[in-house]
């Protein structure tokens, strides 16, 4: 069709409708919102993303990230409403207008664009990128199994056919290599790197490449286990935290590892609701609530970036 759906912060739009969303609040915005590309997709779609702050001078910044994961659609919905609630606390609401007067934030709405369009029109249940494998019918390579740090050596397949698939070499996604492309040119100011999954109710962090005990891991700890306090107290939704590969499983080749080792201190990867019950399908009517409590956690984790 080439009608354009409304968007809705409530809804799960299409990337179409996304990409719109991201031009509109980029211009209606202007000094607080800004657009721009990390590159192109295996398929040849545009990687946007938003850059949320006031402008000045050596400003520490933050990166978020969501829809590495296709079938993960609450992931998507939460960096629109992060951008939607920046928008209109700032100038509103103090602890907010702080954060952009002294952050520079980092948005990117659908990392894996190209699978994200593929859940929409073919196949709901598709999580890998959409790129061709040499000598293999099978499609797509895991992005959150394709970064530098352990690469396929614990928790990911060497197999193309499977749904962890590492991929050919470290960074061999288009999409992988233009975000670490991008944080790699953005370090020393990128302090804090949060990568928004689905689902299990959990807030991790290095290591998931192996059981190594991160060197900041007390301090990942305790501002992961206040994050996850301040998450709880609005709707008692329970949340686990830890170092992944003791918390969820052993995973080489994810972002955060990957981000950490680079030199991002605060990385880490939320796994939003649910716990089961629906999954990835997690219903419209829970993009609200996930949303505003994963607020108050993202909120923590950026307010103690700025005042350490
Ligand atoms: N979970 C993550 C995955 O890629 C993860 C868990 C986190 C792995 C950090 C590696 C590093 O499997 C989901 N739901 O995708
Ligand atoms: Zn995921």
């Amino acid at each position: 069709s080439n009608i354009r759906a409304v968007h809705s912060y409530e809804k799960y739009n299409d990337l179409d409708t996304i990409n719109a969303w991201s031009a509109n609040i980029a211009a209606q915005n202007p000094g607080l919102v800004s657009r721009s590309s990390i590159g192109t997709s295996y398929q040849g779609r545009p990687i946007y993303l938003l850059k949320v702050g006031k402008s000045g001078a050596n400003k520490k910044a933050v990166f978020i990230d969501c829809g590495f994961h296709a079938r993960e659609w609450i992931s998507p919905a939460f960096c629109q409403w992060f951008v939607k609630e920046a928008v209109s606390a700032y100038g509103v609401e103090s602890e907010f207008t702080s954060l952009l007067d002294n952050l520079d934030i980092y948005v990117l709405p659908v990392l894996n664009v190209d699978g994200y369009v593929y859940t929409w029109t073919t196949n709901r249940m598709w999580r890998k990128t959409r790129s061709a494998n040499p000598n293999s019918t099978c499609i797509g390579t895991d992005p959150n199994r394709n970064f530098n740090a352990g690469w396929c050596t614990a928790g990911a397949s060497t197999r193309a056919c499977d749904e962890t698939y590492c991929g050919s070499a470290p960074e061999s996604e288009p999409e992988t290599k233009a975000l670490a492309n991008f944080i790699r040119a953005n370090i020393p100011a990128i302090k804090g790197y949060l990568t928004i999954h689905s689902y299990s109710q959990m807030l991790l962090f290095p290591y998931s490449y192996s059981y190594a005990v991160a060197k900041d891991h007390n301090e990942l700890n305790a501002v992961a286990q206040g994050a996850v306090n301040s998450l709880t107290s609005l709707y008692k939704t329970k949340y686990t935290y830890g170092p992944g590969g003791s918390t969820i499983y052993l995973a080489a080749g994810g972002s955060d590892d990957w981000a950490y080792d680079a030199g991002v201190k605060f990385s880490y990867t939320f796994e939003l609701r649910d716990t089961g019950r629906y999954g990835f399908a997690l219903p419209e009517s829970q993009i609200k609530p996930t949303c505003e409590e994963t607020m108050l956690a993202v909120k923590y984790i950026a307010s103690y970036i700025k005042n350490n």
